[in-house]
């Protein structure tokens, strides 16, 4: 079948021979990108094909679309067919290799016939690449190193950003000491907030006077968490960590701070139109600064406020720059206003005791408290999550004395709701009665257990409960666990249209092992209607710290406060359940 993975897989294939080909990098790049909205997108392309809306996929114009549907109708794609006649797709293995772009890959093949992986080790061992053009022993060695390490982490690996946001915290705060840094930052994806990382990007500013580059870099590759230095240069160098994440860093005078900080931010299809805007003014843009191309002036910009105003568009925020309508939103004055977390007054998801939770009741409130919330709702396991402490029938209705003994003692400072976070169980039926599910003031219900399931089966479990007038929200919805479940085969776009037309709040889990809706996904939910809830699903005190992930992700979908139901005061979400 052609599943809209499939589809964006050939396409990720075709933008990959393309750049090997040395095609223009737009075409290439339309490609990749139209392959990540297919893969990420919510509706069917199948379905969408019959209803004549290819074309409403973001990136998909009429040449995409003819291209599409003739998948759709012979299971196959002539251009990839013709460009894999012309060069061979095991190349496709080469560009996972660090460090090899596509124009080496086309190098090795022409002038060595390497085909694959393996052709390139034995070559590399042999040494029979180091007198190729720009080569050498050394980088021989260093490829021979990279496609070891590629063997050991598997291709296209990429880490939460959970792991990867510390880490980077620790080395800026290390480096951020040292003489004659007047800045740090991080960039790329990391700093876009985007759920995965390729890699880390950091950078750093220097003093003009007082600035050593030379002795950031050599502390930056004597860091006790780099277990191998890949490159060290004057400027730029990259370390790789005990867990396979490779850390760049390049370092440049406060003056460029701006372009630099723009460029390495990115995402490249972001850049590629702010370059765009840029020629047309009659500029160039890079990393170091813009070029007025008739007079070769340079315009230094210390700020990225200054790139977007030298381009006439208003201040970007990182978690937008994707090329997903932003930019076209900033020059028509209508970009959105994000949420922040300095809207969020409440947390409806969290554990205690009670079930598998580290606190009682009483210190996450005092916890809730300490962060600003004015009101949070209990959500502990339901009785057939064993493995969780769920709780009977019996627990949960004692747990509603003690929350409301936990209300007079907080005494106003705080208001606890009682709820539940209940199984959706892998029969389709639900953990309680309706009955006892009208006792509670918040009722969420979760997939948990067989996701797995085929389509049909996962899609009956979850419309169920979204159908039920009892549940308020879905948690987590597709229950993927970052990086290695991908979560349940659900057609999203009837999810999100039966939470539109039930009223049913859907979760964006900010624990950075979910981040779940996914951001494409909480962009689609307000297109539609769809009201949302940044919970933290907190089972430790500590946890309520995991919000700034939520956040982002709703960011990254665009949301604006209002669409967000933890930013409503108590009685607004009161009178607001369905
Ligand atoms: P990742 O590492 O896969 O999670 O994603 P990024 O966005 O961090 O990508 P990375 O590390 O390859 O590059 C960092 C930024 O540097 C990227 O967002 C934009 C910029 N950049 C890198 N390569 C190019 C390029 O070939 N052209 C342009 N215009 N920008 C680039
Ligand atoms: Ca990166
Ligand atoms: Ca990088
Ligand atoms: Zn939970």
């Amino acid at each position: 079948m052609m599943t809209n993975h499939v589809i964006a897989q050939l396409f990720a294939d075709v933008a990959d021979l393309l750049e090997i080909r040395g095609d223009n990098i737009h075409r290439v790049l339309s490609y990749r990108k139209a392959a990540e909205n297919i893969f990420a997108h919510t509706q069917e392309v199948a379905l969408l094909r019959a209803a004549g809306q290819l074309t409403s996929i973001p990136g998909i114009g009429q040449t995409l679309a003819d291209k599409i549907e003739e998948m759709l109708d012979t299971g196959k794609l002539d251009f990839y067919e013709r460009l894999a006649a012309e060069i061979p797709v095991t190349l496709l293995e080469l560009l996972q290799v660090e460090g090899l772009g596509p124009k080496r890959v086309k190098q090795v093949y022409e002038t060595l016939g390497i085909k694959t992986l393996d052709e390139l080790e034995t070559a590399a061992k042999a040494g029979q690449l180091r007198d190729l053009p720009k080569m050498g022993a050394k980088s021989e060695e260093k490829l021979l190193k990279n496609i070891q390490a590629l063997r050991l982490r598997g291709a296209d690996k990429r880490l939460p950003l959970g792991e990867v946001y510390p880490i980077a915290q620790q080395i800026l705060a290390a480096l951020g000491g040292m003489a004659g840094v007047v800045q740090t930052a991080v960039a790329g994806s990391t700093r876009r907030w985007r759920d995965t990382i390729g890699d880390l990007d950091l950078l750093v500013a220097l003093d003009a006077e007082t600035g050593d580059a030379a002795a950031v870099m050599d502390a930056f590759c004597a860091l006790p968490q780099a277990a191998e230095v890949a490159a060290h240069g004057p400027t730029k160098s990259r370390i790789v960590l005990g867990n396979g994440l490779g850390v760049d860093l390049r370092v440049l005078p406060a003056a460029n701070w701006g372009t630099l900080l723009a460029y390495f931010t990115g995402s490249q299809a972001h850049n590629i139109r702010l370059r765009e805007i840029a020629q047309k003014q009659g500029l160039s843009l890079n990393e170091y600064a813009f070029t007025n191309v008739a007079t070769g002036d340079k315009i230094l910009c210390a700020t990225e406020e200054e790139v977007y105003a030298t381009l006439g568009l208003p201040f970007i925020p990182p978690v937008l720059r994707e090329d997903r309508g932003e930019i076209e939103a900033a020059q028509a004055g209508q970009l959105p206003q994000l949420i922040q977390q300095s809207d969020i007054v409440a947390d409806l998801h969290m554990h205690t005791t009670w079930s598998d939770g580290k606190q009682t009741v009483l210190e996450m409130a005092e916890a809730a408290v300490a962060r600003g919330l004015q009101h949070i709702c209990i959500t502990d396991h339901s009785v057939s999550l064993g493995i969780a402490n769920g709780l009977s029938v019996e627990r949960l209705r004692q747990q509603a004395a003690e929350i409301r003994a936990a209300n007079e003692q907080m005494a106003g400072r705080i208001h606890i709701w009682h709820g539940t976070e209940m199984e959706i169980k892998a029969d389709g039926s639900l953990d309680y009665p309706d009955e006892v599910l009208a006792e509670l003031d918040f009722v969420i219900a979760s997939l948990h257990v067989s996701l797995g399931q085929p389509r049909e089966q996962m899609m009956a479990r979850l419309l169920k409960a979204i159908e039920n007038p009892h549940v308020d929200m879905i948690a987590h919805p597709t229950g993927r666990l970052l990086p290695e479940r991908e979560g349940a085969d659900l057609d999203m776009e009837r999810v999100l249209e039966a939470a539109a037309r039930t009223q049913t709040i859907l979760e964006i889990n900010a624990n950075p092992r979910r981040l779940d809706l996914r951001d494409i996904h909480v962009r689609r939910a307000l297109e539609l209607g769809v009201k949302l809830a940044i919970n933290t699903d907190a089972h430790h005190v500590d946890q309520f710290d995991l919000l700034p992930f939520g956040i982002a992700t709703a960011q990254r979908g665009w949301a604006t406060a209002e669409n967000v139901v933890n930013t409503w005061p108590l009685e607004k979400l009161r009178e607001g359940r369905p």
